[in-house]
């Protein structure tokens, strides 16, 4: 632990040490306030009466061969934006980053992006063709596939749409769907690098374009040197195959980049000496910047964070110590350090970042605060191992103009009421 470390845990240990989170401390010396009154009874004199279902036995194994949440979890789910997903043609659901506890999203409910819906795909008869400039073209089954050494890695998959109803100014007053179309996995495949030596490489390759076998056959082209460093071939997520929202049988992911080149349902891959200008590099995914001219090829997610506790759906349920809980990522790498704001950006602190910090993957923090019941913005701001900084709206818009819908990685405010509660804004 370097001084600076050092130093932050010994000031979160003094406030943590001093008051309980609940106020029990403070119900025994009756000095502080409460947060909810109901806490304060720090010696209960019996144990809790037992509720029903303490009092016969419950379900066996046999009703639940598949497991899923409680039925008091039913409200957390992926939601859409009914304006936003007119009809299945072009859909879109956001992770309920709100109700998440670390940095990997439960399989049921991973953010979803479809182009034309989401194909049902057969295993037995889906296979991956490898042609183009190779030497010996490829017609793959899932089985082959699977021959193939695994590995797996964890890493984040962000929309470059994320925050892109943003650009114009806060709207829906919300943290899913503000920042819900990302979502982070243990993903287990074969490096495409692995498959694409298999096929052998001829010398004048620089391009690859690879297609999904969905009904919109989504295709996107990357370069041949991202393919040979760190991209994958999945099958699996979170240890159990795919979902079919995520490609089921077998999905590209493009770690750190733009999640549109990260093609579900994978069933073409060919080599090439250029890129392709498909429809979703050209008159999508493409970015408008004020002089007119489009921005192209913007692959990478740059550095981003946001306070996932409180949000506009996780208000402060009242005055006192609480712990400040979030979220931080970037395409470039790993996460070095988070900084938090209670004014809106004039004083940062540094928050805790949580093991383990992984590359291209998210990262969490934590960071105690007690708040004492008067307004404030709460802001979170990342600088990633290359020493970039995650910057403000304001400083955005001076790049980027306001013309884009893509890559919106500013800070998010938070603003803090009397009553708790959260609403998202934009600061001039
Ligand atoms: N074949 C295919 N691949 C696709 C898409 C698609 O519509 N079809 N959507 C892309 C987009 S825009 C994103 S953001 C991610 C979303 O992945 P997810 O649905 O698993 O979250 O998949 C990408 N891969
Ligand atoms: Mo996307």
């Amino acid at each position: 632990m370097g001084p600076n470390l050092r130093r932050m845990a010994a000031a979160s240990r003094h406030l943590l040490g001093r008051r309980s989170f609940l106020g029990l401390g403070a119900a025994l010396t009756g000095s502080l306030a409460l947060g909810r009154p109901e806490q304060a009874d720090a010696q209960p004199a019996s144990p809790p009466a037992d509720a029903p279902w303490s009092q016969t036995a419950g379900s066996g194994v046999v009703d639940r061969p598949y497991g899923k949440p409680s039925d008091f979890e039913a409200g957390v789910i992926r939601r859409n934006v009914p304006w936003l997903t007119a009809g299945k043609e072009s859909s879109v659901s956001f992770t309920p980053l709100q109700d998440l506890h670390g940095i990997i999203t439960p399989n049921g409910l991973f953010y979803e992006r479809h182009h034309s819906g989401r194909a049902d795909v057969d295993p037995a008869q889906h296979r991956l063709m490898i042609h183009g400039l190779v030497g010996r073209p490829l017609l793959l089954s899932m089985q082959d596939i699977l021959r193939f050494p695994q590995v797996t890695r964890t890493h984040f998959i962000e929309c470059s749409a994320n925050g892109g109803m943003h650009w114009r100014t806060s709207q829906l007053n919300s943290l899913q769907f503000a920042h819900g179309m990302i979502g982070c996995a243990e993903w287990t495949g074969v490096r495409l690098s692995t498959l694409l030596e298999e096929a052998g490489i001829k010398k004048e390759a620089r391009w690859v374009m690879v297609e999904g076998a969905d009904s919109a056959h989504m295709n996107r082209s990357l370069p041949l040197a991202k393919c040979l460093d760190d991209c994958l071939l999945v099958y699996a997520q979170n240890g159990e195959a795919l979902r079919p929202e995520q490609g089921y049988p077998l999905r590209l992911v493009v770690p750190g980049w733009e999640g549109s080149v990260s093609i579900k349902w994978l069933r073409r891959i060919k080599l090439g000496d250029k890129p392709w200008y498909s429809r979703e590099e050209t008159s999508k995914y493409t970015d408008l910047m004020p002089d007119g001219t489009a921005r192209g090829f913007s692959f990478l997610m740059e550095a981003k964070s946001v306070i996932t506790s409180p949000c506009p759906e996780k208000p402060f349920p009242g005055p006192g110590l609480h712990e400040i809980r979030g979220l931080a990522w970037t395409g470039n790498g790993k996460v070095k350090r988070v900084d938090v704001s209670m004014d809106g950006g004039s004083n940062w602190q540094s928050a805790r970042l949580h093991e383990p910090v992984l590359s291209k993957a998210l990262t969490k923090f934590t960071l105690p605060w007690r708040w004492d019941g008067k307004p404030a913005l709460l802001q979170s701001r990342v600088i990633d191992e290359t020493g970039y900084v995650q910057p403000t709206i304001a400083e955005l818009r001076k790049q980027r103009g306001s013309n884009s819908v893509y890559h919106n990685n500013s800070i998010q405010t938070w603003q803090v009421k009397g009553d708790g509660s959260v609403f998202d804004v934009q600061l001039g």
